[in-house]
């Protein structure tokens, strides 16, 4: 005899997404219930939420709905009292596709040609990603994604993993500790990896006097991956070329904030992964782990305490 389907919530149950996010929950083959009855819950809060407010000693798993999860783990939200998932992988396209989109606007010089008021052939000449090496320091899922749009380009890839296992895609693949000779060879350093104790300014003043001068940083990652003081400084003495961040520290950037005045800088608000998609792609990551908890299979993205992730 099979065992009855399992119970899950969605909460809130009023949120935007919950219709979409409750239909994949059904479609995986669980039922839909309220969270005091329920064995697994699919949070849909971003920040301004407690998880704890909801959950009961009968919750075996809690479905977060971000990529990134270092906000829970440092409000102590996600513990080892039960299973905890995130969305990792969910969203690797879209982020993968803004990835490719500032690496272009920024080879092709569009910030300059779009802040310009008149006809400069010169200041708005770009140049041929074909031949530039670029970095893809956490080369994980987005990282798989960035190495797919760009590799038509005719890059070289130099992928960055905690192991250095062989990235697929990647001419090299290395780990961060290797990485300090190659640093002087990225024309774009794309950082992707997650935001843990060991990946806090990773991207400091050594490594950017390490780049060549026309090197860019574009980070999608978190914003206290790179340290802003150093990445202005870098900027202003003409260390690197420029900066595309989709994430800052601090985040948000306040108006007033330096970063804004520099030329050669791009920020994006934190929109690589678009909240217009956010929904269907987390109902299609929530359908495959309720199937996969309603077989008693391995959950994907199971947050790990000890790696911060
Ligand atoms: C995430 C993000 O972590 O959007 O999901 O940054």
């Amino acid at each position: 005899m099979s065992r009855p389907a399992p119970k899950v919530a969605v909460c809130p149950w009023d949120h935007a997404w919950a219709p979409k996010v409750i239909a994949a929950v059904e479609r995986g083959g669980a039922l839909v219930s309220d969270v005091a009855e329920a064995q697994a819950l699919v949070w849909l809060e971003k920040q301004d939420g407690d998880v704890r407010s909801v959950l009961h000693p009968g919750i075996e798993w809690v479905q977060l709905r971000g990529a990134g999860v270092d906000h829970w783990i440092a409000t102590g939200e996600v513990d080892d009292s039960r299973t905890f998932t995130s969305a990792k992988g969910a969203y690797a396209r879209s982020v993968g596709e803004h990835a490719a989109a500032l690496i272009l606007a920024a080879s092709r010089n569009l910030h300059v040609c779009i802040r310009a008021d008149a006809w400069d052939s010169h200041a708005g000449q770009g140049r041929l990603l074909r031949g530039a090496t670029v970095g893809i320091i956490g080369a994980g899922g987005i990282g798989q994604e960035v190495i797919r749009y760009l590799k038509p380009f005719g890059v070289r890839i130099v992928a960055v993993t905690r192991s250095g296992r062989d990235v697929p895609g990647a001419d090299l693949s290395l780990t961060a500790t290797s990485l300090h000779e190659f640093w002087g060879e990225m024309d774009f350093v794309v950082v992707l990896a997650p935001a843990v104790p060991s990946t806090q300014h990773l991207i400091s003043d050594p490594e950017l006097e390490a780049m060549p001068d026309h090197a860019w940083v574009i980070n999608l990652a978190r914003g206290s991956l790179v340290d802003t003081d150093a990445l202005l400084r870098g900027l202003r003495t003409g260390r690197i070329a420029g900066a595309a961040l989709d994430v800052t520290e601090p985040e948000p950037l306040p108006p007033d904030h330096e970063l804004w005045d520099e030329a050669n800088v791009i920020i994006t608000p934190h929109v690589a992964n678009p909240s217009l998609e956010q929904d269907r792609l987390l109902a299609d990551h929530v359908e495959e782990n309720v199937r996969r908890f309603v077989r008693g299979d391995e959950l994907i993205a199971v947050v790990d305490l000890e790696l911060g992730y």
